[in-house]
């Protein structure tokens, strides 16, 4: 089999690089090892900036989120229950983000590259790369319970943090940045109305809680545990009472009740590998970074990502020119590291971490007090989280 670029991974990054790719008159197979069913069942980000919705327009992947998408032209950040607003679109000159599920861009854009004749193989895990640094690069993979090959000009690894693509870096050129943070979330998808019409991301004493939405009637909340926290101990009711402790609402006037679709653990993890390319191997979204989820960058990133990937390898069909492809890397890792540094601070601001001395707790808490009283600092905050320019 072969085809033009060869994509791992039908995660937003492999579905909105094809579908790009393909607008271009560029052929792909996206390869993916899980069921249709299962990829677009995975409850993950939920917070899409500017930049990320223009791109699944231009892909033609918008119909339902114009529909459906929410506009948030704020957030909020209470601290100890006292809420403060955060005027996002009023501090950027009129951005603001868009809440619309993870779950439904990946059933959105697998419905328009199916809808276009894409070819997504699932249940198609990719064992490895080969001969990345030659012009004729391979994917081997499983098919019919043997190895095949995929031969193609270019391979994207686009098969997020548990994928094998970033095994092709050579170990000797590659370098791994890497933090794991003594705490994880909780998170539960309820079938309620939200906390409110925008977010809110509590610091507390016992912990930081953040409480999102999917819709006018599906909450999604988030509580700061441990990292090897048993979920089994944590019932349903225990869950909401913890909620309304970490939001000063005893009542549950906020914090409503209602049946639990979802009870999951996200670890707390920063994560990048350098450089995100070698050879003919370039890797996008979650195989080359992961950002804590606090600055709600993950997916953002992703198609960042693509973005600059879809231009280079667009460039490079159109008229044989490598440059953007050599710069990749480098242009990539640049917002990288700032979406890095905005999740990082927006964690160890938000969250009490049992591995810091009580100084560095002090200096948390007058950062946070900083930025609720600065203009100077909430514009700071908003121009991070609406995305930078590009
Ligand atoms: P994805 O979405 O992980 O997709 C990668 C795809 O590759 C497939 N795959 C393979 N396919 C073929 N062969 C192989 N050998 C393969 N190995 C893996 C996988 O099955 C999958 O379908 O990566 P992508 O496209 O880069 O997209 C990135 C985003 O998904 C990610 O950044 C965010 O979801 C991160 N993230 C969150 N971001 C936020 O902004 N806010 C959140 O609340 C948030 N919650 C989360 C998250 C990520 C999580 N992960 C990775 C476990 C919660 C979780 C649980
Ligand atoms: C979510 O809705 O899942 C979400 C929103 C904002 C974040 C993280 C997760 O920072």
């Amino acid at each position: 089999m072969r085809t033009q670029v060869a994509i791992i991974g039908a995660g937003p990054a492999g579905l909105l690089l094809s579908q790009l790719l393909h607008l271009s008159g560029i052929e792909s197979v996206v390869l993916e090892a899980r069921s249709r069913q299962h990829v677009e069942g995975r409850i993950r980000a939920g917070i899409l900036e500017p930049s990320t919705v223009a791109l699944l327009r231009e892909a033609g992947a918008h119909a339902r989120l114009d529909r459906e998408g929410l506009r948030h032209d704020g957030i909020e950040i209470a601290v100890e229950g006292e809420r403060h607003r955060i005027p996002l679109s009023e501090l950027t000159g009129g951005r603001c983000v868009t809440a619309y599920g993870q779950t439904k861009v990946v059933q959105d854009l697998i419905a328009r590259r199916l809808a276009d004749g894409g070819d997504i193989r699932f249940e198609t895990a990719a064992l490895g790369v080969a001969e990345i640094e030659s012009d004729r690069p391979k994917v081997v993979f499983e098919a019919d319970g043997r190895a095949q090959e995929l031969a193609c000009d270019f391979i994207a690894g686009c098969d997020g943090f548990h994928g094998i693509a970033r095994s092709g870096i050579p170990e000797a050129i590659r370098q791994v940045r890497e933090r794991l943070y003594p705490f994880a979330w909780l998170g539960v998808l309820v079938e309620a109305s939200p906390v409110g019409a925008e977010l809110v991301y509590a610091r507390h004493s016992r912990g930081f809680a953040l409480f999102s939405l999917r819709s006018p009637s599906l909450a999604r909340n988030y509580i700061q545990c441990r990292p090897d926290e048993d979920l089994a101990r944590w019932p349903d009711e225990r869950i909401f009472e913890e909620m309304r402790r970490r939001l000063e609402d005893p009542e549950g006037q906020l914090v409503h009740s209602g049946r639990v679709l979802d009870k999951s653990l996200t670890p707390m993890r920063s994560f990048v590998i350098e450089p995100m390319q070698h050879g003919r191997l370039y890797l996008a979204g979650d195989a080359a970074h992961i950002v804590t989820p606090t600055g709600a960058k993950g997916l953002n990133l992703a198609a960042a990502d693509v973005r600059l990937l879809s231009q280079a390898l667009i460039e490079f069909y159109r008229r044989g020119a490598t440059a953007l492809l050599e710069s990749y890397s480098t242009r990539a890792l640049d917002r990288v590291w700032k979406a890095q540094r905005f999740s990082w601070w927006m964690t160890s601001m938000l969250h009490n971490s049992p591995d810091e001395s009580s100084f560095e707790a002090r200096l948390h808490r007058a950062e946070l007090d900083y930025l609720l009283a600065s203009r100077a600092a909430m514009t700071s905050l908003a121009e991070n989280y609406v995305g930078l320019p590009f």
